[in-house]
């Protein structure tokens, strides 16, 4: 499966600190680590999973480098499924460093990133979706995002999987029975039958698939695009939302040239704020590519926030603005209302603008309380609006969703087949199709490129 050498990295972040874990795993764990720590006094023999004191030495010189405690798990109870001891040392840069460097001329290898993680999926200790929610568990930026990856490590996404899983496993066992029984006529009610659980069972893939847009904001946080044309106030609407000069506010129109992404805590879930380039018809050509990036971001982003300058008559840009914002939910700014209006809600309603808009005072700040509010409402309901009774269970990554769709494919080739009279056999390679593609998301059949994939997202030491 894997050449099972033994390696090692530091399982704590580098920088320094109080402490810091070196982590061995293989089959030489164990000996390496206790090759560089002697125990401080003379005791019992180290038992598994005990913390002891001792001190880290080289052990080609003596010299004394450090003091530690070390624990060891044997295989297979084990973070990895291998014999893993870790050093718990001082968390000193240079330190840690050569720490890692004893243990390695002692015969371990650096890790590559989540190397250990990958052992421990190798070795069955955990499935893909709970190495998935390892990452994600740790990147959490809020208390949804932490309570979506808890209940996919507690195995709440594999379930489901394995729910639907055996419900294909059923419809193959209908084509065996028939296969059995092949020298009578097709049995057309039982055909009748398995379409009808076939079906079934395709709307709750369907469902599961519409989780995605939920998981992938509660995991990500949701994504606003601030358009509008250029001086409307948008930077201005950013700073004020971020509580900092973050993006450059000038009477000039055209200031903003690039996407500026920034992250904001509304609620249980983050937004992701990206000012863009004010969009209008006369550009040069550096506003040009600008404009061009605010059309990108717009066509990523889960909801617009529109703003228009109340103090300018309408113009052929503030269209252009409308036409932009008819893609998402969100709502509109109708900015600068201190001063004289010269463009009302009515005048911009009439123009096709369907968001709901709100007045707005981006200078003074008026209105920011009732904004967050109303962003935050929104953030929780285009995470809730998917939620097709699946309790708390959601897609997290486009590699889930991919498999979901394959398997959703074959199912559909296996109810047409079925539908069309095919031979049980050939209706089989169908299903079997579909059980491989939800085989994928657990990890039950996968390809070291697919590995390769998820556990790159992971740093040394996971
Ligand atoms: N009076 C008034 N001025 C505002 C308000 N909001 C923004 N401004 C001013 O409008 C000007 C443009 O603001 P920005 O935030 O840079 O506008 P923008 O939409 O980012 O503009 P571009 O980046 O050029 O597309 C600045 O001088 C702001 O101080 C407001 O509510 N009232
Ligand atoms: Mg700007």
């Amino acid at each position: 499966m894997y050449v099972a050498d033994t390696i090692v990295a530091p399982a704590t972040p580098p920088g320094s600190g109080a402490v810091a874990i070196v982590r061995l795993s293989g089959p030489r764990a164990i000996e390496i680590a206790r090759s560089l720590w002697r125990p401080l006094r003379k005791g019992p023999t180290l038992a598994p999973r005990e913390l002891r004191l001792g001190e880290v030495r080289d052990p080609k010189s003596g010299a004394p480098v450090d003091r530690a405690l070390l624990a060891v798990f044997p295989a297979p109870r084990s973070l990895t499924g291998e014999d893993v001891a870790e050093l718990q040392c001082h968390g000193g840069r240079y330190l840690v460093r050569r720490i890692v460097a004893l243990a390695a001329d002692a015969g371990a290898r650096p890790a590559e990133p989540g190397e250990f993680t990958r052992r421990a999926y190798l070795n069955g200790r955990i499935d893909l979706t709970e190495a998935e929610a390892i990452a994600d568990l740790i990147d959490a930026r809020g208390d949804a995002a932490l309570a979506q990856a808890l209940a996919q490590l507690s195995g709440a996404l594999a379930e489901r999987v394995a729910g639907l899983r055996a419900r294909l496993i059923a419809l193959r066992a209908r084509l065996e029975a028939e296969i059995d029984f092949s020298d009578e006529d097709l049995n057309l009610p039982s055909r009748a039958e398995f379409a009808r659980a076939a079906d079934a069972l395709a709307a709750d893939l369907r469902a599961l698939i519409d989780t995605f847009r939920r998981g992938r904001i509660v995991r990500d946080g949701a994504r606003a695009v601030i358009i509008g044309k250029p001086n409307a106030g948008k930077s201005s609407l950013l700073n004020l939302l971020l509580g900092s000069d973050r993006a450059i506010v000038t009477p000039i129109p055209g200031a903003t040239r690039d996407v500026i992404e920034e992250t904001v805590a509304i609620g249980p879930i983050p937004l992701v704020l990206a000012d863009t380039a004010g969009l209008r018809a006369e550009a040069d050509p550096v506003e040009k590519l600008g404009i061009e990036r605010t059309r990108r971001a717009a066509a990523g982003a889960d909801l617009t926030i529109a703003v228009f300058d109340s103090s300018r008559r309408w113009e052929p840009a503030d269209d252009e603005v409308i036409a932009l914002a008819a893609r998402l939910p969100g709502l509109a700014l109708l900015n600068k209302s201190d001063l004289p209006p010269m463009l009302t809600a009515d005048e911009l309603r009439a123009r096709g603008l369907a968001l709901p808009i709100m007045e707005f005072c981006a200078l003074a700040g008026d209105g920011l309380g009732a904004l967050r509010e109303r962003l935050a409402a929104m953030v929780e309901e285009l995470a809730d609006s998917s939620n097709s009774g699946d309790g708390h269970v959601a897609i997290t990554r486009e590699r889930h969703r991919a498999a979901l769709e394959t398997a959703l494919e074959a199912l559909a080739a296996a109810t047409k087949a079925a539908n069309a009279g095919m031979p049980p056999e050939i209706v089989a390679v169908d299903i079997m199709a579909a059980t491989d593609a939800l085989d994928a998301i657990t990890g039950a059949v996968t390809t070291e490129d697919v590995l390769d994939l998820i556990f790159r997202e992971f740093c040394i030491g996971k």
